[in-house]
């Protein structure tokens, strides 16, 4: 019955055809795909990070309770507020601008201001934070990105830093370079000494001071002025990451998820002007848009400038900017006509 051409031979090799091209083609790739996904996605939990966040966390609210009942005393509010700004400085104008982008150039008293600043924030040491952000950068929103926003809002905000790290991010991060900040003693020296000043200056020392400057309470001086304030601080940086890469305009560039959010920029101290900042990661500004008040980063480095200390500022020229913006666009920048009829 087997005639060559007719209906059940071609149904045979069909069939055959099927279940070879399943064994040999799909049915591999199948399996890889998803032994694939398992591996690289799979959250390697580090549970010494995961209970200091929860700690944290509870402590936070516990200390927001003092804060929103008045339990604390007036200079202590606004010694934790300063205190907030000023760390947050050394990670935006330090951390970020001068070390991670080499927006402008500082001289050693700015540096090793910032350097301190930045100690205070404990985001990780200068070197450290610069590497995870020069790799996000580079490997945008793909495995190789420390905080990949593809992975959803919490990976992006903060579980990224409870669990190990993609194998991308170590080897693709290899790849970068970061002999500038080998170079600068300072750096270096934070590098070094981070185990004994990130514990003094951003959690001992902020909760003696109001103790022994205005006689605060050392357990609300605790939660307050040492733990509250560093959590806030941490959720503020964290949205640049999350809310700025998932909501929010894309004037320059609508084809990256990195996203201009004026409230978290504000929050930042000007770092979440994020699609800007990703399509022109050396303007100093890190913004076009806003002013001071939605950017008091960018107020330090004027300063700063004014007095000397920094230089070689680096931005971007508005016809540069329009160009950009009428090219990749999504239609919200001032220049665009879309928005001027809205
Ligand atoms: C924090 C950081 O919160 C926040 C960063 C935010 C960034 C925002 C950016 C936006 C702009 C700025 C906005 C600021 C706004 C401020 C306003 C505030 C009001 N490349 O890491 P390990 C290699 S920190 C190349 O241990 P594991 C390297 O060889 C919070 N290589 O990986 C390394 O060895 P070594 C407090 C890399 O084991 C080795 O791998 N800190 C790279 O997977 C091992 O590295 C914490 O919570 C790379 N990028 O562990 C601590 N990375 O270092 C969190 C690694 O010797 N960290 N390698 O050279 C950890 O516990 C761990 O890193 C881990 C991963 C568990 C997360
Ligand atoms: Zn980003
Ligand atoms: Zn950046």
């Amino acid at each position: 019955y087997n005639m060559p051409g007719s209906p059940l031979l071609s149904m045979n090799t069909y069939l055959t055809k099927q279940a070879k091209s399943l064994d040999e083609d799909d049915m591999p790739k199948i399996f890889n795909v998803s032994e694939q996904k398992n591996r690289s996605h799979e959250w390697q939990i580090v549970w010494r990070n995961v209970l200091a966040f929860v700690y944290m966390h509870i402590a936070a609210l516990y200390g927001l309770y003092l804060i929103f009942t008045g339990k604390a005393r007036l200079w202590t509010y606004v010694f934790g507020i300063i205190f907030a700004i000023g760390s947050a400085l050394g990670v935006t104008a330090g951390a970020h601008r001068l070390w991670a982008h080499r927006a402008y150039k500082a001289r050693w008293p700015l540096r090793l201001f910032l350097a301190i600043m930045q100690t205070m924030a404990f985001q990780n040491h200068i070197y450290e934070w610069v590497r995870d952000h020069r790799v996000h950068h580079k490997f945008s929103e793909t495995d190789a990105d420390p905080h990949n926003a593809r992975r959803g809002f919490f990976f992006s905000h903060m579980g990224w830093l409870m669990v190990r790290k993609h194998k991308d991010v170590l080897e693709k991060g290899a790849l970068v370079d970061m002999s500038d900040l080998e170079k600068d003693p300072i750096v270096m020296f934070q590098k070094k000494t981070y185990l004994v000043g990130m514990p003094l200056l951003c959690f001992v020392i902020p909760a003696m001071i109001p103790v022994y400057w205005w006689g605060e309470d050392p357990w609300i001086s605790w939660y307050v002025a040492s733990i509250t304030r560093y959590t806030v601080s941490l959720h503020f940086t964290w949205l640049v990451n999350s809310a700025a890469h998932i909501w929010g305009n894309k004037p320059y560039d609508k084809n990256i998820g990195a996203t201009d959010h004026k409230l978290v920029a504000t929050l930042a101290l000007g770092e979440a002007w994020h699609n800007y900042h990703h399509v022109f990661p050396w303007d100093y500004k890190a913004a076009e848009l806003g002013n001071y008040s939605t950017n008091l980063s960018t107020g330090l480095i004027d300063l700063a400038a004014k007095w000397g200390l920094a230089y070689d500022l680096k931005t971007v020229s508005n016809e540069m900017i329009i160009k950009r913006a009428s090219r990749t666009g999504d239609g919200t920048h001032p220049s665009s006509k879309a928005s001027n009829t809205l």
